[in-house]
């Protein structure tokens, strides 16, 4: 295989709109990453760009066809979703609005990639405009409620758009991605914009562009991505990168826009859904994954405090680490010092 061809496989590569998909698995550990280049083309569960396939019916694609028709619906809408020929409006840049669109078939694919065209524009001077977007893998569909439109205490997968820094007291810049996994028992906190529920996040500039801007999520063997397109350069962004991500197949395709006092227009222009072709386990296909409890087996820990949460291998060869260090260093100081003191005796006496 040419060189070029492993960058597009293993970066982000480019984002060709003619093509379907991204190039198999994102950036791994550098480690495992190196080992697999070398073996390359032997390991067999890396999908190639012939292997992914959109889905019709899990996608959203102008000319909006099926959707919200009686007959034959792939798309549900909800609240105060517009549909035109060129976007489907969330909300209109007015104020207290919720609105949604849902996938009207649950998906029962183990490993797919979600690539939504959106935009958020409205007249709102920087921070005088919200909520913003969330884009949903769940259970339950079309039902409102005060999560960007949507219900709260949700099963399964959140993906914020927030444009509003709800919480005064942040540091971070918004608009702001951030990721959530719910079991149903988590509530998200507005007014901390999901703060203590966020799984992970980042800063996107996505609010007000003239060009077009994307975002991707891909989830496959519990690792779960989010990629921006934000910059009219035709290229992913890594934006979020976790593993340990468990998801049921079965659940539904969504997104949902909420305003409150601050408004925007939310649109989506399109939704597609790409299969991507990834080798399971024996163990792992005869597993139900209807009925895999949506769970993340790490806790991010709070900014700071970098060795609370979960004791993890890592942690606590971290913290051993530590340790050693700190007798190593205690023991030298030690040494010093006592010998300062032989000389200094010697010296006097
Ligand atoms: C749901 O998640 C919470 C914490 O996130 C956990 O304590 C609880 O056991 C989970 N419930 C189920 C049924 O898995
Ligand atoms: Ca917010």
């Amino acid at each position: 295989m040419a060189a070029e061809g492993w960058i597009w496989r293993w970066g982000w590569g480019r984002r060709c709109p003619g093509r379907p998909g991204l190039p198999g698995p994102g950036p791994g550990p550098t480690a495992p990453l190196l080992l697999l280049l070398l073996l390359g083309p032997v390991v067999a569960d890396i999908t190639d760009g012939n292997s992914e396939h959109l889905k019709r019916e899990h996608s959203l694609i102008k000319p909006y066809q099926g959707v919200g028709s009686s007959s034959m619906p792939l798309w549900d809408f909800q609240g105060s979703t517009i549909l035109t020929s060129q976007y489907v409006r969330l909300t209109p840049d007015e104020r207290s609005k919720e609105g949604s669109i849902w996938n009207h078939q649950p998906c029962f694919l183990k490993d797919w990639e979600m690539h939504v065209h959106f935009k958020v524009h409205g007249a709102g001077k920087k921070n005088l405009h919200g909520d913003g977007i969330a884009l949903w893998y769940t259970r339950d569909r079309l039902v409102p409620g005060p999560v960007f439109g949507s219900k709260d205490n949700f099963h399964g997968l959140a993906i914020f758009l927030d444009t509003y820094p709800n919480d005064e007291t942040t540091e971070r810049v918004f608009p702001y991605i951030s990721v959530m996994v719910n079991n149903g028992s988590l509530s998200y906190d507005h007014s901390k914009d999901g703060r203590w529920t966020e799984l992970a996040g980042c800063t996107a500039d996505f609010r007000n562009r003239d060009h077009d801007t994307f975002l991707a999520v891909r989830y496959s063997r519990g690792r779960l991505t989010v990629m921006t397109d934000l910059e009219d350069k035709n290229e992913w962004k890594n934006c979020i990168d976790i593993t340990g991500v468990r998801l049921p197949t079965g659940y539904y395709f969504g997104a949902s826009a909420g305003t409150g006092d601050l408004s925007d227009n939310h649109d989506i222009i399109s939704m597609k859904l790409f299969q991507l072709m990834v080798e399971h386990t024996p163990e792992e296909e005869n597993i139900d994954w209807t009925k895999i409890e949506p769970s993340v087996n790490f806790l991010k820990s709070p900014k700071g405090t970098c060795l609370s949460g979960p004791l993890t291998g890592w942690r606590v060869f971290l913290l051993l680490l530590c340790a050693l260090l700190g007798i190593i260093v205690c023991a030298v100081v030690g040494a010093v010092v006592f010998q300062k003191r032989q000389e200094r005796n010697k010296r006097f006496y």
